[in-house]
Parts: structure tokens; C-alpha cells; sequence
């Protein structure tokens, strides 16, 4: 029999142990009083595009300085061992890319990335701190704003068709550092267990899809290197 076929999720948790705040935080998810929840919709943008805009710059500052962590590598070193991988992330923080990982789909977006709410206009911008806040689009005079895809907003389509399709041809489901309650990034773990297969979950807190998986509860950076070195032992499977 061949390797599984291994299809990952990650979330907010993953990027914990490189600094990261994670979206709904221990802190009570609180930036200058505000709900992140709040912050991350069409609404509040339209409403308030310098505020939400500094909240944006505010986590900008601090992802620019934090660098991937052994989760992130674990990940990147199973691209390339592994002959049926699909990695998709709900992170907007780049760093499975800056751990080397060749392929990611990313659902929610990039924070690195900025568009004008008007015409087409998109830039890759890595500016910190970023000024003017807010940026205005230099084609069409309208605001800027993060590439991301905030509540209420579709997320892209072929990254999301390609993804179900991985959740849904993989043996093995890995879902690691993710609450599991943002939809639909949420149920893709459920294509896999529909079609037979298993959902393993890396998470230091139980979420609702722990009742429908293997847990491994602590800190992603340590659980998944210690799952990969069982995995191929198990597997027979060289470390590269
Ligand atoms: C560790 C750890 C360590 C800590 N090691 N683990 C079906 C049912 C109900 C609602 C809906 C539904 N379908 C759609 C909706 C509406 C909505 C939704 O899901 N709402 C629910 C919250 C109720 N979804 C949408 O609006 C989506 N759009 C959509 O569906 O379009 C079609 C449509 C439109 C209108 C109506 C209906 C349908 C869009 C969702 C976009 C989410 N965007 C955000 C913001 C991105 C930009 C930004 O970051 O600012 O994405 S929200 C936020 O949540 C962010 C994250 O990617 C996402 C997920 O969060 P994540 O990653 O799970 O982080 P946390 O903080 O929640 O959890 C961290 C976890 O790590 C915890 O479990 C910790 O325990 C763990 N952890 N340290 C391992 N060291
Ligand atoms: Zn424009």
C-alpha cells in the first residue's frame, strides 16, 4: 500500500509559537477595545477605514518581525516527501511560504497583499509602518485596502474548489491550530471523515471538531514534528 494521502488545515495556533497573536486571543481578542471580529468586515471598513486600517498596520509591525516556527517546517518538509499533499491555511501571516512549503492555499487572503475597493488595482506591499493610513489607489484615487477576506466576503473561488477536492480524496486529515468555527474552512475536515477517512487535530484547547477527531492536544510546534517522527516511522519513511 502507498503513503496516505494527506490534506492539512491550519489556523491561527500554528503561527502561535513564532509570535503571533492568534485572531481570537487569549487577551480576550481585545485591540483598542475592539472585537478582531468586529474589525475584519466590509462594514467596519466602510464605517472606519483609518481604524481598521491601523489594525492592520499594528499586526503588520508585529508578523514582520517573526519567522516560522518547527510546525511550519514539519509542514514544509512533508510537501516534499509526501506524493499526495494539499496544504490550505485560513493564515494571512505568510509564513508556511517563508518556511519553504512550494504550495499553499490560502483561504482568508494575505496581509501582504493590498487591493482598491474600485477598479482592479493590487500590489504586493511589505511596508511597516505603512503611511498614509489609509492608503489611497494610485490609478483611480479610491481607497486601499488588505487583500484579505473579511465576514460576510466570498473567499476565493479556485482555492476553495481546490481545497475541497484535497479534503476529499485524503486518507488522513491534519487540522492544526484552528477554534474550527469560520465557515466554510471549517467543514472541510468533515469531506474526509464523510468519505471514510480520519481527522487528527493539533490543538492545545478541545474545539467542536474534537468530537470527530484523534486529538493531540499541546503546542503545535512540539505535537506535529512528534506525530511526523511516528508517522514515518511507522511509514518506513526516510526523514529527508
Ligand atoms: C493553538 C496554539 C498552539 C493556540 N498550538 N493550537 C455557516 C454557519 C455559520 C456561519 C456561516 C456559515 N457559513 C458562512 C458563515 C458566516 C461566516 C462564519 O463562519 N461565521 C462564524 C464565525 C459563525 N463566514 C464567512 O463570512 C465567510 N464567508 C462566506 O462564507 O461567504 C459566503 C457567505 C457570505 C455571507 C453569508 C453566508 C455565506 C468568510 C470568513 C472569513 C474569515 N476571515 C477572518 C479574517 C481574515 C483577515 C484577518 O486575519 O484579519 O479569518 S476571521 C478569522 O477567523 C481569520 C481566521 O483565518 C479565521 C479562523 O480563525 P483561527 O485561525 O481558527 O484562529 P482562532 O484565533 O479562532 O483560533 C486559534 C486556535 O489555535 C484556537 O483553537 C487555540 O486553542 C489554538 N492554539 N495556540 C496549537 N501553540
Ligand atoms: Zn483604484
Amino acid at each position: 500500500m502507498g503513503l496516505p494521502r494527506i490534506a492539512v488545515l491550519t489556523g491561527a495556533g500554528v503561527s502561535a509559537a513564532s509570535g503571533i497573536p492568534t485572531f481570537r486571543d487569549a487577551a480576550g481578542g481585545l485591540w483598542r477595545q475592539h472585537r478582531a471580529e468586529d474589525l475584519a468586515t466590509p462594514q467596519a471598513f466602510a464605517r472606519a477605514p483609518k481604524l481598521v486600517w491601523e489594525f492592520y498596520d499594528h499586526r503588520r509591525q508585529r508578523i514582520a518581525g517573526c519567522r516560522p516556527n518547527p510546525a511550519h517546517a514539519i509542514l514544509a518538509e512533508m510537501d516534499t516527501r509526501l506524493p499526495d499533499f494539499t496544504l490550505v491555511t485560513q493564515n494571512i501571516d505568510g509564513l508556511h511560504l517563508q518556511a519553504g512549503s512550494r504550495r499553499v492555499l490560502h483561504l482568508h487572503g494575505n496581509i501582504w497583499q493590498i487591493k482598491c475597493v474600485f477598479c482592479d488595482y493590487r500590489q504586493e506591499n511589505r511596508q511597516v509602518p505603512l503611511s498614509p493610513l489609509p492608503p489611497r489607489c494610485p490609478e483611480c484615487g479610491d481607497l486601499l485596502r488588505p487583500d484579505v477576506v473579511w465576514f460576510g466576503e466570498t473567499l476565493p473561488w479556485a482555492e476553495l474548489q481546490q481545497a475541497a477536492r484535497a479534503f476529499e480524496r485524503a486518507d488522513l486529515a491534519l487540522v492544526v491550530g484552528t477554534s474550527a468555527v469560520v465557515y466554510p474552512a471549517a467543514e472541510l475536515p468533515f469531506y474526509t471523515r464523510h468519505r471514510g477517512g480520519e481527522i487528527l487535530e493539533f490543538n492545545t484547547e478541545a474545539t467542536p471538531l474534537s468530537p470527530h477527531a484523534t486529538s493531540w492536544f499541546g503546542p503545535s510546534a512540539e505535537t506535529l514534528p512528534r506525530w511526523w517522527a511516528q508517522f514515518c516511522a511507522e511509514q518506513g519513511l526516510a526523514r529527508g
